[in-house]
């Protein structure tokens, strides 16, 4: 049905009116993309079902990313990209008088995840698949993902995400294949017939975990992967005291990501997601390698399983417990086949992102479960003691349970085989300072996989210009073989190469600003320079900075008419965790600074601030594109990775960023003289953070700029503002500004001086675009995935001409 247009349309005109019964006429763009979605998914079947085919006979070994989050975004345009149809579709649909660009944006997104760590487990789903690797998702079907943020007067609203509302075309449910989760209950111990010591979980509450499939096609292969999101329903329980409670309580473990943990309900639900999760998919994992017959003791050769972030680490405890219990393996050997079978991936060092549970609500939730973790966690500390004699602060900062807790990294750590950090600064600081202990026993765990992206989705898909210049000019090999972009830096001389670049970054422009001006009514200059920064509102990605130096550009402006920097739009994009008021408070400045200046007729030529609410991934694929400056601001040393850094980089943006996270790996490839960096360095940071020796309010008296723009924030510069900033103000000058925001603040201010001369000379600038574009291969998720294939799973492409046999 896809193989000419002609065929193509008959397709879709029937399936149209079949399915929704009605005329094509009177047919809405909702049922249209829904028809088209139905039939890219039933024309995937066919290799879907060959692909589950070859990975169920075959003797390969397979891999398994769990993960509480997958940020997919719109999938149909990726398919549509990976399947090679889009011609044909294409051109079918603009026959019917429909553009696929319409359509597709009848799509919600699927954001089932946050930011970085949810998308970049999504990058490496069609990683995988293009790659031809043998690679399963699991993760949880939230019915609602992340929050829809409306701004409203300025101040970030959130409503709840519906995009199961209208039924979802990429999954299929698969009923047949449910888990039962038990949660509560007590453990007996009970001798078996041949005197083992043996237990049981009696009394549990279970629920049901019901697996839906969704497709994860490979580009240009004929592997498609699945993804396998699991879904909460009540259990077929005869009897229950209260059966709407226990309705109730199931489905809210598959109801909302991340659910609020300040109270223990939200610390029980997420613990409940978490061995829900794990639960479902290790018993489908299993279930799998049993039919292959093969003994237990050989699950490492034939099973990977990889825990992103400690969010499924109880993988360890459930494994041991498969092991033992069901298999009935003695300890040492289960513990050898856990440890041999599981991976894991750091993704931060802030110490409140690392999970830790209290003991009081773990035990009685999962009282098997818990049973095991104290045992591993006994055997660890007596192993330690063993070590280091008479070294109790050591023993205790190492342990897995401390204090009434349980430390869900430190289970990580000891219950794996491989701990990788995500960039190679991060990936430095863990072994040197963060889990220095954990790395003085188990040095060869440690490993470094620089994060990636998929250069399908945000170059070939988001960006069709600039790959259709890039493929004029070097041919399209770099589309299967991304550090082939390396030959594009032959034309940094180029003029005629330079010309069409800028043309094609002009035309982006242009398409972000409509969407600006359809968004938020307002009119940018496409001659400004386009400086973005998107991500999630966090302190330490200091967005504040970003504020800072566009207040004292105002300024500066207001005080010396001779002052007329570049034409700027400062584009910001981010959505704020509903509990974090500080946070939502910088939201809310971005917005009063923005109209403040935009409505000030004095400057707005040269100054517009623009924010672009509910960021997410579609609409992040509208503003790559357009991007020239890339912020990545970040504390050095707070930044575990970034990976909107590298889309930027891949989509000719020029970075200003610190030496952080992966900037620094952007620094080494493009040269000093292709980004801009500025500010402290991560030792710089840890020496202050380890001594002291800051005075954020020294910065605050001697720096006329500073003083100017912070008292701004709080003695009515910006009306109807009474108090609103005074936290802001305080966690600068009373709470000595932890992220270091005024200690950087003249040197972002000076770096940006030199952004802004660099653009002067278009030339050169595009000349620098061209260096990121060319150098941007190495931060394809393919390169990434490709590592931890080879050093981490040792798992191998089952390719498609075995899929074809
Ligand atoms: C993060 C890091 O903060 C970010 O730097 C990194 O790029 C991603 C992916 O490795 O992981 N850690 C984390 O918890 N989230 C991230 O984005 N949410």
């Amino acid at each position: 049905m896809f193989d000419n247009k002609e065929q193509f349309k008959k397709a879709f005109l029937s399936k149209l009116e079949m399915s929704v019964g009605k005329s094509f006429e009177e047919t809405s763009p909702q049922d249209q993309y829904h028809v088209l979605g139905n039939m890219i998914r039933e024309y995937i079947s066919t290799n879907w079902i060959k692909t589950n085919q070859v990975y169920h006979s075959t003797e390969a070994k397979q891999v398994y990313y769990l993960s509480i989050e997958f940020l997919l975004g719109r999938i149909m345009g990726s398919n549509i990209l990976n399947l090679g149809i889009g011609d044909v579709v294409e051109e079918g649909l603009r026959d019917l008088g429909i553009s696929l660009d319409d359509l597709e944006s009848n799509e919600p997104d699927s954001a089932l995840g946050n930011g970085g760590l949810g998308r970049l487990a999504a990058c490496f789903m069609d990683s995988l698949a293009s790659l031809d690797l043998p690679g399963h998702g699991c993760g949880i079907r939230y019915k609602h993902g992340l929050f829809e943020q409306k701004i409203v007067n300025g101040v970030q609203v959130e409503y709840p995400e519906l995009w199961l509302q209208n039924g979802q075309v990429w999954e299929v449910r698969k009923s047949d294949l449910s888990v039962e989760v038990p949660f509560w209950g007590k453990v007996e111990s009970f001798e078996d017939e041949q005197g083992r010591l043996r237990f049981r979980h009696r009394d549990a509450e279970p629920i049901m975990a019901v697996p839906y499939d969704i497709p994860v096609v490979g580009y240009q292969t004929e592997t498609v992967n699945t993804l396998r999101l699991w879904n909460a329903e009540p259990a077929n329980v005869p009897f229950h005291d209260d059966i709407m409670r226990y309705k109730r309580e199931t489905e809210m473990v598959s109801e909302f990501l991340y659910p609020d943990d300040a109270e223990d309900s939200g610390k029980i639900l997420r613990l409940k997601q978490q061995y829900f999760l794990v639960r479902a998919s290790l018993n489908s994992i299993l279930n799998s390698f049993r039919k292959k017959q093969k003994d237990i003791r050989e699950l490492p050769n034939y099973v990977s399983i990889h825990i992103n972030d400690t969010h499924p680490v109880l993988a360890i405890p459930e494994l041991m417990r498969i092991l033992l219990d069901e298999e009935m393996l003695p300890w040492e050997e289960a513990w050898d086949i856990t440890v041999q079978t599981i991976s894991y991936t750091n993704h931060t060092t802030l110490s409140e992102a690392l999970e830790k549970w209290p003991v009081r609500l773990f035990q009685p939730l999962l009282p098997r479960i818990y049973m095991i973790v104290e045992e591993i966690n006994e055997r660890f500390c007596k192993e330690l003691w063993e070590r280091y004699p008479g070294q109790w602060q050591r023993i205790e900062d190492m342990a897995i349970i401390a204090h009434d807790q349980v430390k869900m990294a430190h289970l990580a750590l000891v219950g794996t085989h491989s701990t990788n950090g995500v960039a190679y600064l991060h990936t430095e600081i863990l072994k040197k300072r963060e889990m220095n202990n954990f790395y003085e026993i188990f040095p060869e765990r440690f490993n470094n996989k620089t994060n990636g992206i998929t250069h399908r989705r945000w170059l070939m898909k988001s960006n069709p210009a600039l790959t259709g210049l890039i493929t004029e000019s070097i041919g399209d090999k770099w589309k299967v073989e991304p550090p082939l972009l390396k030959e594009l830096e032959h034309y940094k001389d180029d003029a005629a190469f330079l010309e069409q670049l800028e043309k094609v970054k002009h035309e982006n422009k242009v398409k972000l600003a409509e969407r600006i001006f359809q968004q938020n009514q307002i009119k940018v200059n496409l001659d400004s320079i386009f400086d973005v920064q998107v991500k999630r509102l966090h302190a330490y990605k200091r967005q504040l900075l970003n504020v800072l130096h566009i207040m004292y550009l105002y300024n500066r402006m207001k005080e010396d008419p001779s002052f007329r920097p570049h034409p700027r739009t400062f584009i910001f994009g981010a959505k704020a965790s509903p509990g974090y008021y500080y946070a939502k408070k910088i939201i809310k400045l971005i917005n009063t600074v923005a109209e403040k200046v935009n409505n000030d007729k004095t400057t707005n030529d040269y100054l517009k601030v623009v924010f672009l609410e509910n960021y997410r991934v579609s609409l992040a694929e509208e503003i790559f594109p357009a991007a020239e400056v890339s912020e990545q601001i970040s504390t050095a040393s707070k930044e575990a990775s970034g990976t909107g850094n590298m889309k930027f980089m891949m989509n000719g943006a020029l970075t200003i960023g610190t030496m952080d996270g992966a900037n620094v790996e952007i620094f080494e490839r493009v040269g000093k003289d292709n980004i801009f960096i500025f500010g402290m360095t991560s030792e710089e940071v840890m020496n202050y953070q380890a001594n002291g020796g800051y005075h954020s309010s020294e910065y605050y008296m001697l720096d006329r700029r500073i003083h100017e723009a912070v008292n701004q924030l709080v003695n009515g510069f910006f009306p109807n503002t009474n108090g609103m900033f005074d936290v802001i103000y305080d966690s600068l000058l009373i709470e000595n500004d932890q992220y270091f925001v005024l200690r950087d603040f003249d040197s972002y201010v000076k770096t940006q001086e030199k952004v802004s001369n660099a653009y002067q000379d278009k030339k050169g600038w595009n000349k620098s675009s061209v260096v990121n574009i060319a150098n941007s291969g190495f931060f394809s998720s393919d390169r990434t995935i490709t590592e931890y294939a080879n050093d981490i799973w040792h798992v191998k492409p089952v390719n498609s001409p075995i899929i074809k046999a």
